[in-house]
């Protein structure tokens, strides 16, 4: 299956650019949060110009940039070893966020779709939007060393002058050849000076790694990412052990969340995982990295796949890359009460909504219903009926 299409898109040249640099001004994010004090602000319809053009979907596959440590991780055959390099790739996770805080992500509607193949990571990754109130993405990544699976549920605390979003649900990482199943819990993220001067985000909390696929592993990760003192001093600090079963420290890590992550003790410290470095005039393009730049590129060889509720045809988002604000804006509302007009359907047929390619499974997350790769396939999306999104 996997093989069929994706031999040529391999070869393929990606996108070096988005179409148009990022647009600025306009947006007052005062009157917008000052006029919904107290609201829950997912229930606000927020003015384009606020997002960048990818969405919570594509956010989640972002997060898969560094799965070349969970390939490591598959060949490693010291379990402490193993965990070391899992606990680097859930560093990593987070090295994205840097260069973003300006903008938020476009909110998808409920069974709003997401793929991508990339033959050159080893990896294919689905993803859709399973709740719009509360707003949930779910996704489900496989390659032949792993499998990654994880839903992204958000509490938002806005502060008046900093914003925290407290994730809810649990991220799991499979590797079969060892039978390991690591589950991980993710830190709190907080924007600072959301409403005046130069926003910034901040990561901070414990996130705590467990193999609970084994009975011989009972080691844990400890991850810290410690809360700065100020802007400018020991910022996006992480700081991790690995101990064994008895509670004795194996291993030590350090290193900042957006930029390295070292095992052992200076100085003679070994570099696991660092981050790539940034395109040119990134800041001009959304803080966006390469591999990001890349997620919503749409081209002949991969449309005729997609089905219409993939992201890269939702016009208000294309428009924002392209650009065009006025476009975007006229495109999101009328999207938006597409969705409203659904919604009060289904509630007048006393019909929930149920997602197509994920199910709600009883430890409390959404996981993959297996079907999504086998459809595409045979016989195709384009045989098969969708609702109209958009
Ligand atoms: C709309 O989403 P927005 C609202 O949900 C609206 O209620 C709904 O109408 P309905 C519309 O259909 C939606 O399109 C609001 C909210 C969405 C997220 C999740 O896109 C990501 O207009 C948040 O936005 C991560 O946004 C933030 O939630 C990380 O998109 C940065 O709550 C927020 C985020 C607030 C951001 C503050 C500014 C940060 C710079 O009638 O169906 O209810």
């Amino acid at each position: 299956g996997i093989e069929k299409d994706n031999t040529d898109r391999s070869m393929v040249q990606r996108r070096l650019r988005l179409p148009s640099a990022c647009v600025s001004g306009g947006v007052n994010v005062w009157s917008i949060l000052s006029a919904n004090i107290g609201k829950d602000l997912s229930k606000v319809a927020m003015p384009v110009q606020l997002n960048e053009p990818v969405n919570t979907l594509q956010r989640l596959c972002e997060e898969m940039e560094y799965c070349h440590l969970l390939d490591t991780a598959a060949h490693t055959q010291d379990p402490h070893m193993r965990m070391v390099y899992v606990a680097a790739f859930a560093v990593s996770m987070y090295a994205c966020t840097f260069t973003r805080a300006g903008k938020k992500p476009f909110n998808p509607v409920l069974g709003e779709t997401y793929e991508c193949e990339r033959p050159d990571k080893g990896f294919r990754f689905i993803s859709e939007q399973v709740s719009h109130h509360p707003p949930v993405s779910a996704c489900h990544c496989e390659s032949k060393n792993f499998t990654l699976w994880q839903d992204v549920r958000w509490k938002n605390k806005f502060w008046g002058k900093s914003m925290e979003i407290v994730p809810v649900g649990t991220t799991h990482i499979v590797l079969p050849c060892f039978g390991d199943h690591y589950e991980l819990n993710r830190v709190t993220s907080c924007i600072h000076n959301i409403l005046s001067g130069q926003r910034w985000i901040e990561h901070y909390g414990e996130m705590t790694i467990k193999n609970t696929g084994t009975i011989e592993d009972t080691s844990v990760c400890k991850v810290t990412f410690l809360k700065s003192k100020s802007r400018s001093l020991n910022t996006n600090d992480v700081e991790a052990v690995v101990t064994d079963s008895e509670g004795h420290v194996v291993h030590s890590l350090f290193g900042k969340w957006n930029e390295a992550l070292y095992l052992g003790d200076p100085p003679s410290a070994i570099c696991i995982w660092r981050a790539n470095p940034m395109p040119e005039d990134y800041e001009q393009y959304y803080g966006f990295t390469q591999f990001t730049v890349e997620l919503n590129e749409l081209n002949e060889s991969i449309s005729p796949f997609l089905p219409p509720t993939d992201t890269r045809f939702r016009p208000d988002q294309r428009l924002l890359e392209e650009g065009d604000i006025a476009g975007a804006e006229e495109q999101k509302e009328r999207i938006e009460s597409l969705q409203r007009e659904r919604r009060r359907l289904l509630q007048e047929n006393n019909i929930t909504h149920t997602p197509r390619f994920f199910k709600w499974s009883e430890d409390d997350s959404w996981i993959s219903n297996g079907t999504y790769w086998h459809l595409r396939e045979d016989p195709g999306f384009s045989k098969l009926e969708f609702s109209v999104l958009w």
